[in-house]
């Protein structure tokens, strides 16, 4: 099965006015990151602009079946992205932080209420087991610390477990 079948891009996505170089990186860059993560299904969410505050954040879904990818851009112009992310299955989560080596970003989880969950720092980091429940909401803030994004977005991903 060839991975263009894998990737299904979401109704929200096709309604974003979103840099179409940039989006084309990312789904290239999700093709790729594939290769290291667990599931082959993935559903892609871009950022897109405005989502610098908890209120104000883009909407995105995982359920069990999926991985979904976080992409976007942050900048010294835009500092920070918000997502509001639903979990549609009760388990587990793993939370992987992609980004380049000539930029640095902090990613944080948080639950519902604003009652921080998990920290991502780092060119690669991952967070394991978080339990999530069906139907709740969490936050997930991607913070700009310093470098410049040039060549390829962010990507944070977010990976259902369900079998523990
Ligand atoms: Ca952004
Ligand atoms: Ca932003």
């Amino acid at each position: 099965m060839g991975i263009g079948k894998l990737l299904k891009i979401t109704k929200e996505v096709v309604k974003m006015k979103f840099k179409k170089f940039l989006a084309s990186l990312c789904v290239a860059g999700v093709i790729f990151s594939q290769s290291i993560v667990a599931f082959a299904a993935v559903d892609v969410y871009f950022d897109y602009e405005s989502n610098n505050t908890m209120s104000t954040a883009n909407k995105a879904y995982v359920d069990e079946n999926e991985n979904a990818y976080l992409c976007g851009v942050v900048s010294q112009d835009d500092d920070d992205d918000w997502f509001k992310v639903r979990t549609d299955y009760s388990g587990t989560l793993d939370v992987l932080l992609m980004q380049q080596d000539n930029v640095d970003i902090d990613v944080f989880l948080y639950d519902e209420s604003g009652n921080e969950v998990a920290t991502l720092t780092g060119e690669m980091d991952r967070i394991r087991d978080i339990d999530v429940r069906d139907g709740e909401y969490y936050y997930v803030h991607i913070e700009h610390i310093s470098g410049s994004q040039t060549t390829e977005p962010y990507k944070v991903v977010l990976m259902p477990n369900y079998s523990h």
